[in-house]
């Protein structure tokens, strides 16, 4: 095998690390370009080849952006906290601090063996206090701006990673992490108000260049709609409550009103002898998820609170139901129903024998079945009848402003984020509670809030940090006074909500980072990593972005102005890698075998960047044998530039095989610079494969134009040097360059060079193609005529026949009739 693999990978490692080459010059502004990956979980020890997919090509863009003049800083870190690195202590009984630095130590080597050009230099290590010291101070900017407050809520809970999730965390009912059903429970946590910002997170989302499905997936997470606030009076009583609709126009509609289970007027409005039935309805529904409770299959439950609404639009009475359909934390947790013209509200009905009342018809008057949840026109709705439903809507609002019974309002699914863990592994919220003085945020000079070593961080529910009396036990910073410490620490999405700022900045010891140097580095030009961050990552990072502008610390709307999403590498079985099913592959024992540059080549050439696919051990196979071929053409060329160089003559080749090298030539560079740029690895270096064929069949010609040779296998490692960097370093080496190939410039192709001499064209007989050939691409139509009728394939097929006709479409096809 040829001496491609790690020796020549770690000689030039050593050489562009001594030299600095990638570092980052923070003092030119112009054709800055942030490239950044998303930084990786220390938990298992091992880089596995869905890192490889992110960074290494990733790393070739870079590199193909940094040839083509840009100044490129592109840092790389460790999202160091949070429950995976704390479940793998809790598994080997190796504290989260020894085995994240061990894990963190072993990870650098292996991303240094990719030989990417990270920016080493701005590493952030998020469980550090360097770090973590500044995640607080986020936390405390966020709670001067009331941005951060602390609220008694029903919150998910996962009785398995013992502590509470964020909504974002809980997918389809489930842990996202651990699959075990999330149950609620009544706690009084942290919480950042993301719901300020809910508008422009949605609105800004149109001018970023981020996949289509992510931002109609944050689209929908933020989720809003625009309906009105209705009030009804209870009846007999001065109280009266709000229901959200999107539908004002069927308010005529309602034929009842039901308040979610735990809303906070169910006991008040509950009369004496339905109290029974109300409790245990009560108990049975705090026990299911939210995602059955939604759920349109779901057989309807509820009981009759006993007392009754007043409908401000026509004064009738309607009876107050409880129901586990109806969410406690949407809208304003109560809706009214039109069973006429909502199915959920329709099956309910239907169950308990409530009324159904039309007030919605088919524009052309034909009553359609019910429930009929479509738009139309009004009927049995007063002075609103005959009106479409898209002006009933806004004239009923109308009448519900003229007595403030109701007002147009926007509402959203979207919730703030729930901030607080009960966790050992995060970062502590520095916080400290006084009997005298109540919440006192920790001064900023007496950050970092250290997290203990000394800590039983077994989760049983409790905070760890509660168990420790060292932690716990503070004076309070006001007053002086005993006070206690928070025990909960931070999400650790609050971590890695800001990292991409402190990289530009990352050895700041007196802030978080310097607005000016982030404010010239940021934003990221190009994000690249995983999908499965779009509700949670990218929405809180965007979030904070946000807040901090809005406290001058930055000047930019958006953290990450272009994304994209890489595929994911399948097992060689096509099954999603996993070791239970031992179906991974370990990129260490390939690079051994092949060198890095193979393995990222592959990567390349063997899948569509944002598909991914199943590994195939053929496939690597087949691109170290490309890369063979490239080391031998070089050989063969340095071989023969030097013989011409020794006895000093300029051999020269025809005109008509330097014409088709150029061709070939222009072709690739033209091919590499769009598709390299459009993330289209796999075409790209498919255009390096026809080069590299050309450059072959070149030197099988008696004579050549060294001249000619030379510019042609500059050009082509120029191509070749994002994607395979050691080899290409090399090689350039070898031809007598002594600085580095990554700081040659791009070249450029030459429009003239891509028009072929020759064309071919296809010859039919009676419309089935018999052959193709070459003819110069101004010969003209007898010509082509002649060439056709005397190929040898066609003479054959058209022996003893009679040729009625020949048509030809010059360039491109002759179509001959024979009978
Ligand atoms: C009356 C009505 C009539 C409704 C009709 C729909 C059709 P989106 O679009 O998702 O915002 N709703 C309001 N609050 C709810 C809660 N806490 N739990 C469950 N459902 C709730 O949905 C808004 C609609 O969902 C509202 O409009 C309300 O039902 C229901 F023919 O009000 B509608
Ligand atoms: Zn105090």
């Amino acid at each position: 095998m040829a001496n491609y693999g790690t020796k020549i990978d770690q000689k030039w490692q050593k050489i562009w690390e001594e030299n600095k080459t990638y570092k980052f010059d923070d003092t030119k502004s112009d054709k800055k370009l942030y490239t950044l990956e998303m930084f990786s979980y220390p938990s298992g020890a091992q880089l596995h080849a869905g890192h490889w997919f992110n960074y290494g090509p990733t790393d070739s863009w870079a590199r193909l952006k940094r040839m083509q003049g840009y100044n490129v800083f592109q840092p790389m870190g460790f999202d160091a906290f949070g429950l995976p690195a704390e479940n793998y202590a809790i598994k080997t009984g190796i504290h989260p601090h020894d085995s994240t630095l061990k894990n963190i130590e072993t990870m650098e080597k292996q991303l240094k063996s990719m030989g990417a050009m990270f920016n080493w230099e701005s590493e952030v290590v998020t469980c550090l206090p360097d770090y973590y010291k500044w995640t607080q101070w986020l936390f405390l900017k966020l709670y001067e701006k009331g941005l951060a407050y602390r609220k008694k809520a029903p919150v998910n809970w996962c009785p398995s990673c013992n502590t509470v999730l964020a909504n974002e965390q809980v997918v389809d009912g489930v842990c996202e992490r651990c699959s075990t059903e999330v149950t609620k429970k009544e706690l009084t946590q942290w919480f950042f108000k993301i719901t300020d910002y809910a508008d422009e997170l949605l609105d800004k989302l149109d001018d970023l260049d981020w996949p289509e499905k992510t931002k109609s997936m944050q689209k929908h997470w933020i989720g809003r709609s625009y309906g009105a606030e209705v009030t009804f009076k209870v009846k007999d009583s001065d109280l009266d409550f709000s229901v959200f609709t999107t539908r004002a126009d069927t308010l005529n509609g309602v034929t009842y009103v039901v308040l979610a289970p735990e809303h906070e007027l169910v006991d008040t409005l509950t009369l004496t002898d339905n109290r029974d039935a109300v409790e245990a309805y009560k108990e049975v529904s705090s026990k299911q998820s939210e995602i059955e409770r939604q759920s349109l299959s779901k057989e309807k439950s509820g009981v009759f609170t006993g007392s009754y609404a007043i409908n401000p639009i026509n004064g009738k009475v309607v009876p107050i139901w409880i129901s586990d359909y109806v969410l406690a934390t949407y809208g304003t947790g109560c809706v009214m129903a039109v069973p006429a013209h909502d199915e959920r509200d329709f099956a309910f009905a239907t169950k308990f024998n409530l009324p159904i009342e039309r007030v919605i018809t088919n524009k052309d008057n034909t009553d359609p079945e019910l429930p009929y949840c479509e738009y139309g026109v009004l009927l049995n709705s007063g002075k609103f009848d005959n009106l479409t439903t898209e002006e009933g809507k806004i004239k009923i609002i109308e009448e519900l402003e003229k007595d403030n019974s109701g007002a147009m309002k926007k509402n959203f699914r979207l919730r703030d984020w729930l901030v607080s863990r009960q966790r050992y592994w995060g970062a502590p919220i520095p916080i400290v509670y006084c009997d005298k003085c109540g919440i006192v945020p920790v001064p900023e000079k007496d950050l970092p809030v250290k997290l203990p070593y000394d800590v039983e961080f077994t989760p049983d529910g409790k905070s760890p940090l509660s168990k420790s009396e060292d932690f716990i036990n503070t004076t309070c910073p006001h007053c002086g006074g005993p006070a206690q410490r928070e025990a909960d620490t931070l999400d650790t999405f609050v971590c890695s909500s800001w990292y991409y700022l402190r990289y530009a900045d990352s050895k700041n010891e007196d802030a978080p980072f310097d607005t000016e140097k982030i404010n010239k580095i940021l934003p990221v030009d190009k994000y690249v990593g995983g999908p499965e961050h779009a509700c949670m990552h990218l929405l809180y990072a965007r979030f904070i972005t946000k807040a901090l502008r809005d406290m001058d610390y930055l000047n930019f709307d958006e953290p990450f102005l272009s994304l994209t999403h890489q595929g994911l590498i399948l097992g060689p079985d096509g099954l999603k890698m996993s070791k239970s099913k031992g179906n991974t592959i370990s990129p260490d024992d390939y690079i051994k075998d092949y060198g890095a540059d193979v393995f990222r080549m592959y990567l390349m050439f063997g899948f569509g960047y944002t598909e991914g696919g199943a590994w195939s051990d053929d496939g690597i196979k087949s691109v170290g044998k490309f890369v063979d071929r490239i080391e031998r053409t070089l050989e063969a060329a340095r071989d023969v530039i030097s013989t011409c160089h020794d006895d000093s003559s300029i051999k020269a080749t025809t005109d008509a095989q330097e014409k088709e090298l150029n061709f070939w030539r222009h072709t690739a560079i033209k091919g590499v610079s769009e598709d390299g740029e459009k993330m289209q690895f796999n075409t790209a270096i498919a255009r390096l494969m026809e080069f590299t064929n050309a450059l072959h069949k070149y030197l099988q010609e008696p004579i050549k134009n060294s001249v000619v040779l030379t510019e042609t296998i500059v050009d082509f490692l120029k191509l070749l040097a994002p994607f395979a960097p050691h080899f290409a370093e090399e090689q350039w080496n070898l031809l007598g360059n002594t600085s580095t190939i990554f700081n040659e410039k791009w070249p450029e192709f030459n429009p003239s060079a891509l028009i072929k001499d020759e064309v071919e064209i296809a010859i039919q007989i009676n419309g089935k193609i018999k052959a193709k050939i070459d003819v110069p691409s101004n010969l003209d139509e007898e010509g082509i005529k002649k060439a056709s009728l005397e190929n040898e394939t066609i003479k054959e097929n058209t022996e003893g026949k009679t040729i009625v006709k020949v048509i030809v479409i010059k360039g491109r096809l002759v179509n001959i009739v024979i009978k």
